[in-house]
């Protein structure tokens, strides 16, 4: 009471103070948050995408059943660093500073693991960092170094002898790590009396998408439905036909898609970063040999070409993606068994996310940064037994930047008035109505020209239409009516019919742009040299 009393008083609260004091005598709830990188919301079957069908997530479903889905939940800047940095301030990129992966995140800034800390919570964080400099705010941390590697990953932590920052390489494969310190974790604090927020941040599914020994041929002989788009020509947006990312074209064959130079030789096609392959011992490699070079031969025999070779790609790559996503949800399930077992479960909330969505073809892309759905989606399951009823479904248009008042609200911390998303809380008690919550939601990506090449863009999502501004070396406008137009194919910002809502979006965005504090200053364009400079890197 002393701590939510000082805390309001020296700073501006947004929850109701006497409601926070009254709901302080309940027993305040762990936080488990468990982060994959890159992981589609086709690729979780709580959602009932074909594609998840066929190689389902029964443990990241076990919390959707014992808790809530989120169907509306988007990231507000379509990828990892920033979604991240969104994530733990509560605040749009342009004020938390962190606009795209390059940028170095401000670590003396507030975020919530601080404040939860502050207010007596144990923090801990176990995998993906990505935000450059070390963590700030948790008891202890153990991180992936940059993207971290599937195989044999290096871990940055501080050495408990020497309190000095080591780097070590750890042996095994990075998802089983993360889920193994993360359990370590829990079972180091178990008997302590403060609550505890873990976050646990797994590389997978990022790319090079390399599966677990033991999943190495799980999804062989699964063969997984191809998106309408696939061949798409990109009608109506220029961005869209100008970007990096499509499989068939831009996918490296060794790297990405393991394809071999010939049949026989278990040498990699074009593998321009080597260090993903070099790391594995030799024993690992022979395994991965062994479960690859059949494969790979029978490609060969197949002698595939056009679009024959263009869907072969799409299998490969989508048999591999799901197969590194088993790990995932295997560890999911050892965290969510050690909470039962040692009687946690009913008390700690257990959210399951993703930093931003992901192309599994759709669009005939990989990758996401774009503000279309299957990248601004972000698949979120939570379950809190003690107050979220099962089977939660909802549909209110919710963001990664509602993350940070969510936990400190439940936690029953002060909300800082800066922070810029709104509570969970009232949505998931059912105190207010899905419809009620938001009409609107402000995208920003700024990332160009950079890898994959997709333009600068922000844009506004209501429940029904998404209206882009794609800016910097065009200055080009889609609209999209979701409801008749799901898959975002037909740009309709210059059909008539669509004048009168074109117009109230361009007015909502505009009003979204101040509520956030956007200035001209988010605008600048970057210099044709600079653009040049980035083609050229692809050569
Ligand atoms: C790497 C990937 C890209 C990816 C970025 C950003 N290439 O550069 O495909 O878009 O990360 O990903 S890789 O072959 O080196 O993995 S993010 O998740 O960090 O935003
Ligand atoms: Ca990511």
């Amino acid at each position: 009471i002393l701590v939510l009393l000082i805390a309001c008083v020296f700073q501006s609260c947004k929850n109701d103070k006497k409601d926070a004091i009254a709901a302080s005598s309940e027993q305040r709830p762990n936080i488990v948050f468990i982060m994959a990188d890159d992981h589609a919301t086709q690729a979780i079957s709580a959602y009932g995408h074909p594609i998840s069908q066929l190689a389902p997530t029964p443990n990241i479903d076990r919390i959707a059943k014992e808790g809530a889905i989120f169907k509306n939940n988007f990231c507000t800047n379509a990828i990892c660093g920033p979604s991240r940095a969104v994530i733990l301030t509560g605040k749009h990129s342009h004020i938390n500073g962190f606009r795209m992966n390059g940028d170095r995140f401000d670590g003396s800034q507030q975020t919530y693991p601080k404040l939860l800390q502050k207010a007596g919570y144990k923090t801990a964080l176990v995998g993906k960092w990505h935000l450059h400099g070390e963590p700030e705010g948790f008891d202890y941390w153990n991180i992936l170094q940059d993207q971290g590697n599937y195989y044999n990953p290096n871990f940055i932590a501080i050495n408990p002898e020497t309190k000095k920052v080591d780097t070590t390489m750890i042996q095994g494969y990075a998802t089983d790590i993360v889920t193994r310190d993360a359990l370590r974790y829990l079972e180091k604090i178990k008997d302590d009396k403060q609550p505890f927020m873990l976050m646990v941040q797994h590389k997978a599914p990022h790319r090079n998408w390399m599966p677990a020994l033991r999943h190495l041929n799980k999804y062989d002989s699964v063969q997984f439905p191809v998106p309408d788009t696939y061949f798409s020509n990109h009608e109506g947006s220029t961005a869209s036909k100008e970007q990096y990312q499509t499989i068939y074209r831009d996918m490296y064959e060794g790297h990405d898609l393991k394809m071999t130079k010939e049949k026989g030789s278990p040498v990699l096609a074009h593998n321009p970063w080597v260090t993903d392959f070099n790391r594995m011992t030799p024993e690992q490699r022979t395994e991965w040999d062994k479960a690859y070079q059949p494969k790979n031969d029978a490609f060969h025999d197949a002698n595939l070409k056009g679009e024959a070779l263009a869907l072969w790609k799409l299998q490969r790559y989508l048999q591999d993606y799901m197969a590194t996503i088993a790990a995932v949800d295997e560890g999911v399930g050892d965290i969510l068994d050690y909470l039962e077992t040692h009687n946690l479960a009913k008390n700690t909330i257990v959210v399951y996310t993703t930093d931003q969505g992901f192309y599994l073809g759709e669009k005939g892309w990989f990758d996401k940064r774009f503000m279309y759905e299957e990248s601004l989606a972000m698949p979120m399951v939570m379950k809190y037994p003690a107050v979220i009823e099962p089977g939660t479904e909802i549909t209110a248009l919710t963001q990664n930047l509602d993350l940070a008042e969510t936990f400190l609200d439940f936690a029953q911390v002060a909300i800082p008035e800066n922070m810029q998303g709104k509570s969970l809380k009232p949505l998931l008690v059912q105190s207010v109505k899905d419809d009620d919550f938001r009409n609107a939601i402000y995208y920003h990506y700024y990332d160009f020209p950079a890898f994959h090449m997709v333009k600068k863009m922000y844009g506004v999502r209501t429940k029904r239409y998404k209206l882009i501004h794609v800016y910097d070396d065009v200055d080009e406008w889609e609209l999209y009516d979701l409801e008749r137009d799901p898959f975002e194919t037909n740009n309709v910002v210059h059909d008539a019919i669509y004048n009168e809502i074109a117009y109230l979006l361009r007015r909502r965005l505009g009003e979204l742009q101040q509520e956030y504090g956007v200035t001209d200053k988010e605008f600048d364009h970057a210099s044709p040299e600079s653009i040049e400079r980035a083609y050229n890197g692809f050569e």
